[in-house]
């Protein structure tokens, strides 16, 4: 399925706008695979008519003309001339740069089209950049990462992933336990003579030593993910308390319908805010309490199907209400439920009494936990819930720059089951079970590290990685 640098398969012509549909100075139309510089050719005019015709010309090499329709002018473009194997997908590539607008970058595709190409699939150049040995899996994945990141830190963990690291990493998992396999396959030739090619103690200790760099990947996940997809942030509390005026003072725009009638959210709202270098996932919910009505009842079952999906959970109170004190119980449960580094409990509303200062200390008293005063509605304290906010998020500051991170699902999930195979042969081998089983365990824990960065091919995986990138990439 793979062919090497120096002799890349050439598939058929496609064609695609590279560049997103709208008003810009340029747009990218590019081209790749067998014969578009044929196709080119075909379309293209120098406006040096003496020199070379694209099929001639060398890689690297830029040429500026007009596209021509028949005798009908498209657009005055610049070509870029990529010779295989230098290019991206190491096929023969050009790309036309053209003029911005929508109008004329379709016109510029229908002419490719016309003259033999097919219109590409959603990442299907980075697909054929992936089949001809161009990149691994994980770096493809990164460079849609990298297209789709919306913060610094989702950003630059992409840029990590596609430096290689994750990839060298994995690569170095592969080759020791590739040894441990040839071992116990050659062990399996010579049955019939009964030795070992390698003590059990060894290979307890060299799966030992696996079983610790997986779990060392599959934990770093925690971050990674947190680092990729952001921070999934629960805005909870009981109805009226400002939930949804703290959402819109963190995300500056008027995003959720904000009323003095308790009861107003009933379904969550979903946005992103991005503070420093870290996304969080705001979600505002219906405030808790006991509902008669049924929709409202709906809204408050999701608000704690989100407090139990949060990596961090904002609980509002209103301070200011006569009775704040009736809080109390609700976070003390959620501070029994899930951990205090979740929590994080806000007294709302200081602006309305005199004493806050007092009681918001008594419910820290009463809870056991810190709490932040803030007027959501003149947007007092909440540098300082930003602050901690992050804070919270510990320790992801120093990953912002680490090459080795687990940051998607499915690496996640391939990597459990390779660690899984790895303690299941390590349990077969301490019960001297038959080297045919331990060797099996490995080979399985050797497929599933393969499936990561695509030396295990799986054709439904790469339908869902490749199908997920734009067209024209
Ligand atoms: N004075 C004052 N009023 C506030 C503050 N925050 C919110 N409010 C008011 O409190 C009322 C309720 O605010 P919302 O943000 O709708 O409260 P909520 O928690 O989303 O309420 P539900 O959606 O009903 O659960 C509105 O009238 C807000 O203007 C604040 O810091 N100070
Ligand atoms: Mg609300």
């Amino acid at each position: 399925m793979t062919a090497s640098l120096q002799q890349p398969l050439q598939g058929e012509p496609i064609a695609a706008i590279a560049t997103p549909i709208g008003v810009g100075a340029l747009a990218i139309v590019r081209m790749t695979g067998d014969g578009v510089f044929g196709i080119a050719d075909r379309v293209f005019r120098k406006a040096q008519p003496a020199e070379a015709s694209l099929a001639d010309s060398s890689g690297y090499t830029a040429h500026f003309g007009r596209l021509y329709d028949g005798e009908r002018m498209v657009d005055e473009v610049i070509v870029l001339v990529f010779c295989s194997p230098d290019s991206f997908t190491t096929e023969d590539m050009v790309e036309i740069t053209c003029h911005g607008g929508p109008e004329v970058t379709r016109q510029v595709l229908r002419l490719l089209l016309d003259n033999g190409c097919r219109m590409a699939e959603p990442g299907e150049f980075t697909r054929r950049a992936f089949l001809n040995g161009r990149i691994d899996l994980l770096q493809a994945e990164a460079i849609g990462e990298m297209i789709h990141a919306r913060s610094e830190s989702a950003y630059r963990t992409a840029v990590n992933q596609m430096k290689g690291g994750l990839s060298e990493k994995l690569g170095m998992l592969r080759e020791q336990l590739l040894h441990s396999c040839a071992l116990l396959e050659l062990e399996l030739d010579f049955s019939e003579e009964d030795v070992e090619f390698q003590s059990r103690e060894e290979l307890t200790g060299q799966i030992e030593k696996l079983q610790e760099e997986v779990g060392s990947l599959v934990e770093s996940y925690r971050h990674g993910r947190l680092l990729s997809e952001g921070v999934a942030t629960a805005i909870v509390g009981k109805p009226n308390a400002g939930k949804s005026t703290l959402l819109n003072t963190l995300l500056e725009e008027e995003r959720a319908i904000v009323s003095h009638m308790p009861g107003t959210t009933r379904d969550y709202i979903e946005e992103c805010f991005i503070h420093e270098k870290t996304m969080f996932r705001l979600t505002d919910t219906a405030g808790l309490r006991h509902a008669e009505e049924e929709i409202e009842h709906e809204g408050i079952r999701r608000s704690y199907e989100k407090i139990a999906e949060a990596d961090l959970i904002l609980y509002i109170l209103d301070i200011g209400a006569p009775y704040y004190e009736e809080d109390i119980p609700a976070v003390q449960q959620l501070l029994e439920t899930y951990p205090d580094s979740r929590v994080i409990v806000v007294a709302n509303k200081i602006d309305t009494v005199k004493d806050s200062e007092e009681r918001t200390e008594r419910i820290a008293a009463m809870t056991g936990c810190g709490v932040f005063g803030i007027s959501a509605k003149r947007q007092d304290g909440i540098g300082e819930l930003k602050t901690a906010m992050n804070s919270m998020v510990e320790g992801l500051d120093k990953l912002h720059d680490a090459s080795v991170l687990v940051t998607s699902m499915r690496h996640y999930e391939a990597l459990r089951n390779a660690a899984d195979a790895l303690q299941n042969a390590r349990e077969l081998v301490e019960a001297q079970a038959e080297t045919e089983l331990i060797a099996f365990e490995l080979r399985s824990a050797l497929d599933y590290v393969g499936e990561i960065t695509g030396k295990v091919v799986n054709e439904e995986v790469l339908n869902v990685i490749f199908g997920q990138f734009c067209i024209g990439k």
